[in-house]
């Protein structure tokens, strides 16, 4: 069966008509590459009329497959604009959504702060490194030897009691004072010596608005030839006075420690009143024998002080225990 080229001819002529009129009035690119696949695709309605041309009488092919070209032709141009119209329409509507409104309020993200009892330590300690001191750690669970033994604390010293130290299954103990990390560091290192050693301690205290079963410490200890009090009472000095940022009276008051001979307390005028805020000595011969070290040779000092009640006076703190209680209400004013 033959077929006329003028049939064919209307038969693109129609397509032509209902596609341009398709591709007008779609509103989406999905659709538009639908239309594109519909019309022009392998299988499209113009390859399908296409296929009649070998229908035609040779001569008339071309003819018809030059009209064929400028429907094609004409219909890939109102594919593309369409599709740069949509596309362009697309930007806009997304600029247009994703507008940035500066003048809304931001979200607030809260934001962390340095816990009092961390800021003393750090503030200790960057003092006492400035100073030319190292800082030293150590177990938190110690042996009798060196908690007590190596610190001349005898047998029968109070402090051993069961009533104040919190004793292990395995015989051994929650340290008491920082000194242990002292003596492992004597053990290890030749004078001169200079230590810092920060960290928790535990006491079968009862607790209450002054006390707590664990707390923080920090000891120095300084062991070289020639050392004396007064290097010592130099470096408290000059200790409180960076860490209180003005040079406040200060006085010596004698006291006692198994570990320490002399010893002294040292009282701190604060806001018209005097506070006990540390405790010193010049390192008894005995502990500095039981590390080897000679007596004759070598003498040295030592201190300690509580963190909470450094951070308590500083911070004008009434119970310690609000120091633990992770109230935000209470850590947001520092
Ligand atoms: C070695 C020798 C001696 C450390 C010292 C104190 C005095 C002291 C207390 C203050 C309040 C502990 O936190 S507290 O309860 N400490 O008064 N500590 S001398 O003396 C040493 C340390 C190590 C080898």
């Amino acid at each position: 069966m033959t077929v006329q080229l003028s049939d064919i001819e209307t038969q693109l002529e129609t397509l032509s008509q209902e596609a341009k009129s398709a591709i007008a009035t779609t509103n989406t690119l999905e659709q538009l590459e639908q239309l594109r696949v519909n019309y022009l695709g392998k299988k499209g309605q113009l390859s399908q009329i296409l296929a009649m041309m070998g229908k035609l009488p040779p001569d008339r092919r071309p003819q018809l497959g030059a009209i064929a070209n400028t429907v094609k032709e004409a219909l890939q141009t109102d594919l593309e604009s369409k599709r740069a119209a949509l596309q362009t329409a697309q930007i806009q509507a997304k600029l247009a959504s994703e507008t940035i409104d500066v003048t809304m309020p931001g979200i607030f993200r809260p934001q962390g702060r340095i816990h009092p009892l961390n800021s003393v330590i750090d503030r200790a300690l960057d003092i006492f490194v400035g100073l030319g001191y190292t800082v030293a750690n150590g177990p938190e669970m110690e042996t009798d030897y060196y908690n007590f033994e190596a610190l001349n604390t005898p047998p029968d010293h109070p402090a051993r009691d069961m009533q104040d130290t919190f004793y292990l299954p395995s015989g051994n103990l929650l340290r008491t004072q920082t000194s242990s990390v002292q003596i492992r560091y004597m053990e290890q290192h030749k004078p001169p010596i200079r230590i810092v050693s920060p960290g928790r301690v535990y006491r079968r205290d009862t607790v209450d608005a002054t006390h707590a079963a664990v707390f923080h410490q920090i000891e120095l200890l300084a062991i070289d030839e020639g050392l004396t009090f007064t290097d010592l009472k130099g470096t408290i000095k000059e200790f409180l006075r960076q860490m209180f940022g003005q040079d406040l009276p200060i006085r010596f008051r004698t006291s006692y420690f198994p570990f320490t001979e002399p010893s002294a307390e040292v009282d701190l005028q604060w806001n018209g009143k005097w506070l006990e805020v540390l405790g010193c000595g010049t390192v008894d011969p005995n502990v500095l024998q039981g590390v080897g070290l000679d007596p004759e040779k070598y003498t040295g000092f030592a201190a300690g002080f509580g963190v909470e009640r450094f951070a308590m006076v500083l911070h004008e703190i009434d119970d310690i225990r609000r120091v633990y209680a992770s109230d935000l209400r209470f850590l947001r004013q520092f």
